[in-house]
């Protein structure tokens, strides 16, 4: 069923159509929404997070969030996706999931994601300009501070995986950050969608060692990938992020556990394993997201 705004997840939308969205369901359920423009991007877009919950105050509290990398185009969908699966039927869903506060940004680089439907397909990091060379951008996932000097990350301005002239030197870092670090009592979760590799990964990325809580982690991950399988067929891979994708420095995931002590910290690479990689081809986008959201319905129901 199509809505006011124009969304449907037959196809991806540039960002104006994603925003309409969010103010269309903060219109539609007042009483639960709260839409907060947490920033500015160096082309002054608005960073922008919805906030549902009937109980603020009181409720534990889970982030997601999307478009990190610009040409990862099957995150802002899946999010938005997120979005309406959570508020379609809300009066319907299970108390574990309308017992919760959620935190949805469905493109935290707004600038990148632009770019990289109008310019470059396949461009990855935002859109700041650097001092000493005349390249673009710094690699968000990257430019958290958390392990930022170490491996798996470019000083030089010109790579795809540049972190950056300082951890959270970039305006979508710091004001994702300062969000969360105000709001971090009772953050039980902290969800990231990427494309692609169909994985379930957990911390460490920064450093080869396992987070003391990984056998929790990894069952979680565990049951999320099994009804995946169930739903659409799917093979994911359930992990931990250094063992499959290798150490990096400067991750969300791991900011959020190291600087806020979240407990369920995921990083979720979407479809597929490879044969269209970036450029996944809108036939797939609504089981994809369907993959996503049984993500964040497992791990909910694992807060209680
Ligand atoms: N993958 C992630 C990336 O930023 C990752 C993998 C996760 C690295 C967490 C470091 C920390 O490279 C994609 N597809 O972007
Ligand atoms: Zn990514």
């Amino acid at each position: 069923s199509r809505s006011g705004s124009g969304m449907h997840w037959k196809d991806y939308h540039d960002l104006e159509t994603i925003y309409a969205f969010m103010r269309e369901i903060r219109a539609k359920y007042p009483n639960i929404c709260r839409l907060y423009t947490i920033g500015q991007t160096a082309e002054k877009r608005d960073l922008k997070v919805l906030r549902i919950s009937e109980n603020p105050r009181e409720f534990k509290k889970v982030w997601i969030d999307g478009g990190i990398h610009a040409r990862e185009w099957i995150s802002p969908a899946t999010v938005t996706f997120i979005l309406y699966q959570l508020m379609h039927n809300w009066e319907n869903q299970p108390a574990h999931i309308r017992g919760l506060t959620w935190y949805i940004m469905p493109v935290m680089n707004p600038d990148g994601y632009e770019y990289s439907r109008t310019t470059n397909r396949l461009w990855r990091k935002n859109r700041s300009a650097s001092r000493r060379t005349n390249c673009f951008g710094v690699d968000l996932n990257r430019n958290f501070d958390i392990g930022w000097t170490g491996f798996g990350s470019s000083k030089d301005p010109c790579s795809d995986v540049y972190r950056g002239s300082a951890a959270a030197s970039e305006l979508e870092t710091k004001a994702v950050s300062d969000f969360l670090a105000k709001r971090k009592y009772n953050l039980e979760a902290y969800l990231t969608y990427h494309s692609y590799g169909q994985m379930v990964v957990y911390p460490w990325a920064y450093k080869a060692v396992k987070v003391k809580d990984s056998s929790v982690l990894q069952r979680v991950a565990s049951t999320a990938v099994d009804r995946i399988a169930q739903k659409t067929g799917s093979s994911y891979t359930a992990a931990v992020t250094h063992e499959v994708l290798g150490i990096a420095g400067g991750g969300s995931d791991d900011w959020s556990r190291a600087a806020l002590g979240v407990k369920y910290v995921y990083t979720i690479e979407l479809r597929d394993r490879g044969t269209y990689g970036f450029v996944l081809p809108p036939k797939f986008i609504k089981d994809t997201a369907l993959e996503g959201w049984t993500v964040a319905e497992t791990v909910a129901q694992s807060i209680g």
